[in-house]
């Protein structure tokens, strides 16, 4: 609980201070990327231990539906009444480029998938941010229904493993490769010629190129070919480590402070008159 946006900012302080908690902040498109946009990028660059939950169904909700920084352009909302001029954010590729440790995309509905993808999350030591694709029955119904609907989501949902060659559609029968030519990743159907040229997914990299590459693989309109699952996860110091370590040493060389004395003593400071 606290104010809209903020949440980061005071999560920040309690993933410090109380490091026995598992800190979770559960969060809106609306929420993490206006008016909390700020909060978040830093949340992230600075890898805070906090377990960030997304909900992206690319409104308001709660304020009774007005285009969100995730509605598609062109979105007729009493807000927008001609429809939206602004290019959406990506969540996971902004995440991706505010340094996060660990991204990744899941499906309200899909219980399996959520549970498999907020446990890894537990274990990720720093920020962990998951984009919960979520439908709103009420404002912007159907949001996600081509990742839902069983048929459809054979060829729009790419399911990422570790380890795994980046193959989706019915049998298997298409696949990601890097294009030589450009370096980007592309969608191609799979043939015993080209077989060995899928893509292994490998979260664990330090580069964040291919995560973001794939990221980027989604048609915003049809939803096309987009991955759920782990995009990244990687390890770098955690702030709350090297702010406690910084604290241990302030406390041996010049012993514990005491905030009381500080907030009700005298001047901390001098004026020098010449
Ligand atoms: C400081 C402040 N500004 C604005 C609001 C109004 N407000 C409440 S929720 C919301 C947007 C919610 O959108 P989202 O985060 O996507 O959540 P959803 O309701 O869609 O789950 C806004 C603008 C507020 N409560 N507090
Ligand atoms: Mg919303």
């Amino acid at each position: 609980h606290s104010i809209h946006g903020r949440a980061p900012a005071i999560a920040t302080g309690l993933a410090t201070s109380r490091r026995d908690l598992s800190v979770w902040v559960v969060t809106g498109d609306g929420d993490a990327l206006s008016i909390g946009g700020n909060h978040l990028i830093h949340a992230l660059r600075r890898n805070v231990n906090l377990k960030i939950l997304l909900f992206n169904n690319r409104i308001y909700g709660l304020t009774k539906g007005q285009y969100s920084p995730t509605s598609e352009v062109g979105k007729i909302t009493k807000s927008t009444p001609m429809g939206s001029l602004d290019a959406p954010f990506n969540p996971v590729s902004l995440a991706i480029g505010a340094e996060a440790t660990f991204v990744a995309r899941t499906v309200d509905s899909d219980r399996k998938h959520l549970t498999s993808v907020l446990r890894q999350a537990a274990d990720h030591p720093g920020t962990a941010l998951v984009e919960i694709y979520q439908n709103c029955n009420i404002f912007n119904d159907g949001a996600f229904e081509a990742l839902k609907d069983k048929e459809r989501a054979q060829e729009a949902v790419i399911r990422l493993e570790h380890g795994q060659p980046i193959r989706f559609g019915a049998d298997n029968s298409k696949g990601v490769v890097r294009d030589p030519a450009t370096g980007d990743l592309t969608v191609v159907p799979v043939t015993p010629d080209n077989e060995h040229q899928i893509l292994i997914h490998d979260a664990h990299t330090t580069s964040p190129t291919t995560a973001f590459a794939l990221s980027r693989l989604a048609d915003p309109d049809t939803l096309h070919h987009t991955p759920i699952g782990v995009l990244r996860s990687t390890r770098r110091p955690v702030y709350d480590t090297l702010m406690n370590e910084q604290l241990d040493t302030a406390v041996e060389q010049h012993g514990k402070g005491d905030l009381s004395q500080l907030l009700a003593g005298n001047d901390t400071w001098t004026v020098e008159t010449s």
